[in-house]
């Protein structure tokens, strides 16, 4: 029996408090170490790539171990790779026999993980890629028309298993519809079917939030490697990598890891345009994460115990950050989050709503509040160094949801007068 549609903001409440999602991308890509791309990037021909199933044997897989570091990390929900663009499932499928259970590991790596994910209480989403590189179609689909509708038909049988084999899931995450080649492939989801493939998904699956890459908008904008705010209303979600930007897959040297101050900060530019941050991790070949992304996690999940409220549900404020940083907003309250802390007093201009009080969050003494006819607001009585390296939160009460002063005349505020 069909069971009734969600409404867009009803499917979507959940994932607008969250703010904070763990992507990981996790596959046999990870033995070689040079990121998920390699069999394409060095041509690796298919019988060729496909040894590595002979030696992916993660023993040292844990999906409890994963839970609970994305736990700790202040996560609420997670999306792992079922399949990437190289066409291994980490799952069972009827219609293919490159996967995790009929190779070498014999295990099916996305039951584990859904399992122990919603035993620690988070959301649980799975990556799928369409495109799938052992498919000439994919690279020329007017030459191998026959292969083309193989692969699309790949793509029709493994979401219907994804999205009926595992219980209730969160998210489906999208990726690789793109077709470069071919006049054929001009119309995306007239190519793949995702018009149907999504319709079935969402009766399998009613309350499920997708993403925008199977050609089709849905209900979530997937920037990449930058923190763009999608309009008002919309659904947005910004992924990125903890280390280089080519690379989701396990690099094995990888040298460029963001630092806790750049992944906190964008953590928080995310949530003050209501959108989320996906941060990826690239398990190594024996299902460990390393130390350099776990560090990293755990420092943000620390800043989190603290700092949580002024981001998970928090919502967009008209306020200005000016040089400090960044506004969100709960209802009455505003929280500046202060990227460069100025000492022991902090100013934003263009305040219209009266400030009651304001605190530094993880501190009990409340700090002055002051306010000029021009709208400045001046917040005194702060600690002279930064209480947080990367990100510390002034937490202030108004007496109504915060507003901003509109400037009809520009050049007002140099009166000193409001206008
Ligand atoms: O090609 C992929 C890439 O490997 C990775 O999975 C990212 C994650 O968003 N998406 C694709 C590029 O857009």
């Amino acid at each position: 029996m069909a069971q009734k549609r969600m409404t867009y903001r009803q499917r979507m409440a959940w994932f607008h408090k969250a703010r904070f999602g763990l992507f990981i991308h996790w596959g046999l890509y990870a033995i070689p170490g040079r990121g998920e791309w390699v069999m394409f990037q060095e041509r690796i021909p298919k019988d060729q790539y496909a040894k590595l199933a002979d030696r992916f044997n993660p023993r040292k897989f844990d999906a409890e171990a994963w839970a609970d570091l994305a736990v700790k990390a202040g996560v609420k929900y997670a999306v792992l790779t079922t399949r990437h663009h190289d066409g291994f499932c980490l799952f069972d499928s009827q219609v293919s026999d490159f996967t995790s259970v009929k190779t070498r590991a014999k295990r099916d790596f996305v039951a584990e993980y859904v399992t122990a994910f919603r035993k620690a209480g988070l959301k649980v989403g799975f990556y799928y890629s369409l495109l799938d590189w052992r498919f000439p179609g994919y690279f020329d689909p007017d030459k191998h028309p026959d292969s083309a509708r193989r692969m699309v038909r790949q793509f029709h049988d493994q979401v219907r298993e994804l999205m009926t084999n595992y219980g209730k899931i969160d998210v489906l995450w999208y990726d690789g519809a793109w077709i470069a080649h071919g006049a054929s492939t001009k119309n995306v989801p007239k190519f793949w079917g995702s018009e149907k493939v999504n319709a079935m998904a969402r009766e399998l699956q009613p309350h499920i939030v997708i993403n925008n890459r199977s050609g089709i908008d849905e209900d979530l904008d997937t920037p990449e490697q930058h923190v763009t705010a999608s309009a008002p209303g919309r659904g947005w979600e910004s992924c990125m990598t903890i280390g280089d930007s080519c690379g989701w897959g396990c690099i094995r040297n990888n040298p460029n890891w963001k630092t806790v101050p750049q992944l906190l900060q964008n953590l928080v530019t995310a949530a003050a345009g209501e959108g989320n941050y996906l941060l990826n991790v690239g398990p190594q070949p024996d299902g460990t994460i390393r130390n350099e992304e776990r560090e990293r996690l755990l420092a943000m999940g620390k800043w989190l115990r603290t700092n949580g409220e002024a981001v998970y549900g928090s919502e967009r404020c008209p306020l200005h950050g000016g040089m400090l940083g960044a506004w969100t907003a709960k209802g009455h309250v505003g929280y500046l989050h202060v990227f460069r802390w100025p000492g022991e007093e902090a100013v934003v201009p263009l305040v219209k709503t009266k400030a009651k009080w304001a605190r530094l969050l993880g501190a009990d003494k409340r700090a002055k509040v002051r306010q000029e006819e021009n709208g400045r607001l001046v917040i005194s009585g702060l600690p002279k160094r930064p209480p947080h390296p990367a990100v510390s939160v002034i937490k202030v009460a108004f007496e109504g949801n915060p507003k901003a002063m509109a400037e009809k005349d520009r050049a007002a505020w140099l009166s000193g007068k409001a206008r």
